[in-house]
């Protein structure tokens, strides 16, 4: 058994790790990232695509910005499609001038990668049987062997920021911890092509008899969209040709008609759910992004909210090791759970709004015309959409 120290162990390397790793490496506090899986798997996984102002501000705070600047694509409204018509949503008219950027996750996972290896920062990738000890006490512990070696990583706090299938939440007693959860009767088929984006300038949302579709871009050269279909539906039930079929018919005639198609590069199937668990904070050991919450991705904001947390969390470090002072430290939980429960209430309405629901029936169907019909001539809920979509101030209230 090796045994290492160091005052931060962070567990993920997805988006909420490394970022964390950047800003707190910025402040000179030293910290390992450790991850299950290959740098290669992690780029693998396509997911999120929109990014806030706040992220955005985050990655230049964390010296990553460079890649944002020069690809990302700067959205200034969306789409909302019903009835087979197109209505637009000026976001930045709406929100006194914020808009969103369309920027892949596995670009700014990259980036992170990139910028970690260019500082020689220490990130074990390919750790086996990870586990968590002691984060009740003053002196936390992280064991996990790699190659077949046993390491152990003492630390003073653990960042658990392993997604929504980790070990972190998982280790923390059951009576100390609150999950709420919706699980959606339905999924999302998401394509990655190689064709030019039907909409470059604003995300389509589509609300269709056939179902919810979306059409988001990762390049003026690169596509990625998505439709909703059963829970039960496996990819292997999607060819090219029946995804292209199915997102046509869904979206309104000019659209589907300058719609190009081509090979998919990838294919995924994402369940739909709402989980929160509460608190954040649990001793030593604070939870951070996929691992404390998940959002339907409708409304956009996992990655998002993965941000906020680690800038929550990274000032609270920050202020324990410079100022000597626990405040931060003291109100993670409380204040990162106010902006998340804003998001998931924000994520569950859109996806409510804008999908079909096995048992919502003819009167539902109505109800829900009704509110995209309201949504799109009203002002005052366009604008409450719209403030929501850039995303709500890191200290709303
Ligand atoms: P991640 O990305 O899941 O990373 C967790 C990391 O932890 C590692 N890990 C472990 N390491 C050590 N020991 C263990 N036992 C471990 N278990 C897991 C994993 O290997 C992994 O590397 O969580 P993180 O960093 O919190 O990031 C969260 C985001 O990935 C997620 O919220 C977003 O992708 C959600 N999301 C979207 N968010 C947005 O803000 N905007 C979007 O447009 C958006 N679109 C999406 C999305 C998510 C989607 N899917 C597939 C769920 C679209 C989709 C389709
Ligand atoms: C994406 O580009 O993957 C994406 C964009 C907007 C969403 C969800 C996903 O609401």
């Amino acid at each position: 058994m090796t045994t290492t120290r160091t005052r931060v162990a962070i567990i993920g390397a997805g988006p909420s790790g490394l970022l964390l790793g950047a800003l707190l490496h910025k402040a000179g506090i030293e910290h390992v990232i450790i991850d299950r899986q290959s740098p290669d798997y992690v780029l693998g996984r396509i997911r999120a695509g929109i990014l806030e102002q706040v992220t955005v501000d985050l990655l230049h705070e964390a010296g990553v910005g460079h890649g944002v600047d020069s690809d990302g694509n700067v959205h200034r409204s969306i789409e909302l499609v019903f009835k087979n018509t197109r209505h637009p949503i000026d976001v930045t008219g709406l929100t006194k001038g914020k808009v969103v950027t369309a920027y892949g996750q596995t670009e700014l996972t990259r980036d992170l990668m990139k910028h970690r290896s260019q500082l020689g920062l220490p990130t074990v990738y390919e750790a086996a049987e990870v586990q968590l000890h002691d984060f009740d006490s003053t002196h936390p512990e992280v064991t996990y062997s790699k190659d077949g070696v046993s390491h152990s990583l003492q630390c003073d706090f653990i960042a658990g920021c392993d997604g929504f299938h980790g070990v972190a939440r998982a280790s923390v007693p059951l009576g100390a911890i609150t999950e709420y959860e919706k699980v959606y009767p339905f999924a999302w088929l998401g394509v990655l092509a190689d064709v030019p984006p039907v909409s470059s300038h604003a995300i389509v949302y589509a609300n269709s008899k056939r179902g919810f579709a979306l059409c988001s871009m990762r390049s003026m050269t690169r596509s990625r969209y998505y439709v909703q279909c059963p829970s039960s539906d496996k990819v292997e039930d999607w060819n090219d040709r029946r995804f292209w079929d199915e997102i046509r018919t869904r979206l309104d005639p000019e659209l589907a008609e300058r719609m190009q198609t081509g090979p998919s590069i990838e294919k995924s199937m994402t369940p739909l759910r709402s989980f929160v668990a509460e608190p954040m904070r649990f001793g030593h050991l604070f939870l951070a992004g996929d691992a404390a919450h998940i959002v339907p991705p409708t409304g956009a904001k996992g990655l998002n909210l993965a941000a906020g947390d680690v800038k929550y969390l990274s000032s609270a470090l920050i202020e324990h090791y410079q100022d000597k002072s626990d405040a931060g430290i003291d109100t993670y939980s409380q204040r990162a759970l106010s902006r998340i429960w804003r998001a998931e209430r924000f994520s569950w309405w859109l996806t409510t709004l804008m999908h079909r629901f096995p048992e919502s029936g003819a009167f539902g169907q109505r109800m829900q015309e009704a509110e995209l019909d309201y949504l799109v001539h009203s002002q005052a809920l366009s604008t409450s959409l719209a403030e929501n979509y850039v995303g709500l101030p890191l200290d709303f209230g």
